[in-house]
C-alpha cells in the first residue's frame, strides 16, 4: 500500500512537471469588460525565458487557443497597454509580403486575424524602416510610450533574430490546452493502474 501511494505521488508529480514545464510564464488573463467600454475579450502577457521571434510568438498564441493581440481601436490599444505589462511585447501586426498593397517601407500591414487595418499607433514615424541596419521591418511590437514600432523578425542579412515576449488575446476565457488535459488524464490513469495492479 505504501508503495502504491508512493508511486501514485511520483506519477502525479511527473504529470504536473510535464504540464507546467512548457517554458511559458504569465499572470492570469485579464478581461476588458463591458463596464470599461470593452469587448469582453481576455488578454495576457506571456513571458518565455529569452523571448521568442514574432513567428514563434504567433505559433504559441495559436497553440494557446488565442491569437497575438489585435489593437483595432484607440480604446483597445489604451486598455491593453494600461492594464497589462505590455512594454516591448509583440503584437499581432505584420506586413503581408504577398498582399497587393505590400511595399517597403510600410505597405501591406495586416492583423493576423484579418480584422480591418484602419487604426494605427506608430511611434513618430517608426513604421518606416527607420534604422538602416534593419532592411525589412515587417513585424510590430509595443515600444516607447505605448505606441508601436516595426522591426525585423529574423534579419535577412545577418540572420540575427529579434526576441521578445508577447500579448495574447482570446475572444472567450481561455481553457487549458487539450494536449495538457490529455497528459493529465493519461498520468492519472497510469497512476491508478499502478495502484490497482499492486493490490
Ligand atoms: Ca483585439
Ligand atoms: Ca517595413
Ligand atoms: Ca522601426
Amino acid at each position: 500500500m505504501t508503495n502504491s501511494v508512493t508511486r501514485l505521488a511520483w506519477c502525479c508529480a511527473v504529470v504536473i512537471v510535464v504540464v507546467t514545464n512548457s517554458g511559458l510564464a504569465s499572470a492570469a488573463p485579464a478581461q476588458w469588460g463591458i463596464s470599461d467600454g470593452g469587448n469582453e475579450h481576455w488578454y495576457e502577457a506571456i513571458n518565455i525565458s529569452g523571448g521568442v521571434t514574432w513567428e514563434e510568438a504567433n505559433s504559441h498564441a495559436t497553440s494557446l487557443g488565442g491569437y497575438l493581440v489585435t489593437l483595432t481601436s484607440p480604446h483597445e490599444d489604451n486598455w491593453v497597454y494600461d492594464n497589462l505589462d505590455s512594454y516591448n511585447l509583440w503584437i499581432g501586426a505584420y506586413q503581408d509580403i504577398s498582399a497587393p498593397d505590400y511595399s517597403e517601407p510600410a505597405g501591406g500591414w495586416r492583423w493576423t486575424t484579418g480584422e480591418n487595418w484602419d487604426y494605427t499607433n506608430w511611434s513618430n514615424g517608426l513604421d518606416n524602416n527607420d534604422i538602416l541596419s534593419e532592411p525589412e521591418e515587417e513585424f510590430a511590437h509595443y515600444c516607447c510610450d505605448g505606441s508601436w514600432n516595426d522591426i525585423y523578425d529574423v534579419n535577412r542579412n545577418s540572420g540575427i533574430s529579434t526576441r521578445k515576449n508577447f500579448l495574447v488575446e482570446w475572444d472567450s476565457y481561455p481553457v487549458p490546452e487539450p494536449s495538457s488535459i490529455v497528459l493529465v488524464l493519461a498520468g492519472l490513469l497510469a497512476a491508478a493502474g499502478v495502484g490497482y495492479q499492486r493490490r
